[in-house]
């Protein structure tokens, strides 16, 4: 089994009911266990401007799928959810970023682990030390020591703690 950490954001329609149906299809998912959640945040988006706030959230499971099933399974919820891929870094439904597995670094066509842009993004890393405080980067990086890591910017966190997660 082995430690990975998802990042969920929404910024399209009932966005909260959009990520609380996907904690719901982590759960689900073979030879995985949901061990941790963060709570729920609102974040100014990153990207075109004209969009709605997204919802963003981390999710640390215990799998034992490999990174490409693991990555497949993230795509298929995504893909029940109604996530098209129209504009790049548009909105969308439902997004699912495979952000770290173990401490694997993983570059292939399809997969670069960890994610290119989590040591930029407070929306991923706040969440994600929320959860796991100790994280380090393959590398051996700390995450909390990151400047994004003490960077509050554009980024509220909702009053619920992980109770949302269900
Ligand atoms: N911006 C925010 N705030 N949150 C996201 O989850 C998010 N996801 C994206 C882009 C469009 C880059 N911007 C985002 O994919």
């Amino acid at each position: 089994m082995t430690p990975a950490y998802i990042g969920l954001g929404a910024n399209l329609g009932d966005a909260e009911a959009t990520l609380r149906s996907a904690v719901h299809a982590l759960r689900s998912l073979p030879a995985t266990r949901l061990t941790g959640l963060s709570s729920l945040y609102r974040s100014t988006p990153v990207g075109p401007a004209g969009q709605p706030d997204y919802l963003n959230a981390v999710a640390q499971l215990d799998t034992g799928l490999t990174p490409h099933d693991l990555l497949a399974a993230l795509q298929g919820i995504e893909n029940a959810h109604g996530r098209e891929r129209l504009v790049r870094w548009g909105a969308r439904t439902l997004d699912l970023d495979l952000l770290l597995f173990g401490n694997d670094s993983i570059l292939t066509t399809t997969l670069v682990v960890p994610h290119p842009e989590l040591t930029k993004r407070n929306f991923v890393v706040v969440p994600l030390l929320e959860v796991a405080p100790d994280t380090r980067l393959p590398d051996g990086v700390p995450l909390a020591s990151l400047p994004v890591a003490a960077n509050g910017e554009g980024l509220s966190r909702s009053g619920n703690g992980p109770a949302w997660g269900g």
